[in-house]
């Protein structure tokens, strides 16, 4: 996501803050053992094996509702930025695990929040204070809906904002489809400085044949000190080792904690906004979120 409001994104993110960090950690976290892949080679090659083989953190949506212990849900008449259109909605409507997928529904339905009603509503969820990681493989199975103006994203922000605000602390975006082009996604880091200063660089993978809404795909990152890998079903297409933000030394700022992102956002300044032939309701699965350190 590019996010051009950031003030707008800060507000909403700090508004989803509900949960206390001692409630957060609760849960054991899985240490590797003794010796494990400590990322000691320097010399990564493209598409190399991940050193990254222990699973940290998942969530296979298995379950009859969202685990409230691993996420957090959005709600905000004005969340996203980016002159996006949607209200972000915690209804069923919106979020919601079914057939061991985490559902994000956009709808065109004139919903509410707090008094505020947009014509769309949708969801977004994330993982702060939940699933927090500094390096990692994370991988997400996911199905993306196709139609003019719908904007999925899978994407981390920097827990703490260590070097500044958006985007002088980093963003690391996943994965991101227009939805009039669903056979090509967007794999981008944005950092450098603070808005409007700040910097982006990456790439696009486009799919051989079909598109991203015909099946599940997998969308991976592989990211290590000094190093971010992008992969799409197991096959690399992009590897970033060069970026900066101001007055630190690199690998800043991708040298923090980050945690995850997930939405599905109508129209706004990347797409422009969904037409006639858009399909209303339109849903994003997540069928897992695996965390490998
Ligand atoms: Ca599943």
């Amino acid at each position: 996501m590019k996010i051009l409001f950031p003030t707008l994104v800060i507000a909403s993110l700090a508004a989803m803050s509900n949960i206390s960090s001692s409630q957060l950690y609760s849960q054991e976290t899985v240490v590797a053992p003794a010796g494990a892949a400590a990322s000691t080679d320097s010399q990564a090659t493209p598409g190399r094996t991940s050193p990254f083989t222990q699973l940290v953190w998942q969530d296979e949506f298995d379950g009859e509702m969202l685990d409230y212990s691993k996420w957090g849900v959005e709600v905000n008449a004005f969340g996203g930025g980016n002159s996006e259109l949607q209200i972000y909605t915690d209804r069923s409507e919106n979020v919601r695990v079914e057939d061991g997928c985490l559902v994000l529904e956009a709808r065109k339905d004139n919903a509410a929040v707090s008094g505020t009603a947009r014509e769309y509503s949708s969801g977004r969820v994330r993982t702060k204070n939940r699933g927090d990681w500094k390096y990692g493989r994370i991988e997400i199975r996911a199905q993306l809906p196709s139609g003019a103006g719908l904007w999925p994203a899978i994407w981390m922000l920097p827990t703490e904002d260590r070097y500044g605000g958006w985007a002088a602390s980093g963003e690391i975006d996943i994965m991101e489809m227009r939805g009039q082009e669903p056979n090509i996604v967007l794999g981008t880091l944005h950092y450098g400085a603070t808005w409007p200063n700040n910097k982006f660089s990456g790439d696009q993978f486009t799919l051989p044949e079909g598109s991203f809404a015909d099946d599940f795909h997998v969308f991976t990152v592989d990211w290590r000190e000094g190093e971010i890998q992008w992969l799409i079903d197991g096959q690399h297409y992009q590897t970033q080792t060069e970026w900066t933000t101001e007055g630190h030394e690199f690998p800043a700022p991708f040298d923090q904690k980050f945690h995850l992102l997930i939405n599905l956002a109508v129209g706004g300044h990347f797409l422009g906004p969904p037409n006639d032939s858009t399909p209303f309701p339109a849903k994003m699965l997540v069928d897992y979120v695996r965390v490998y350190q």
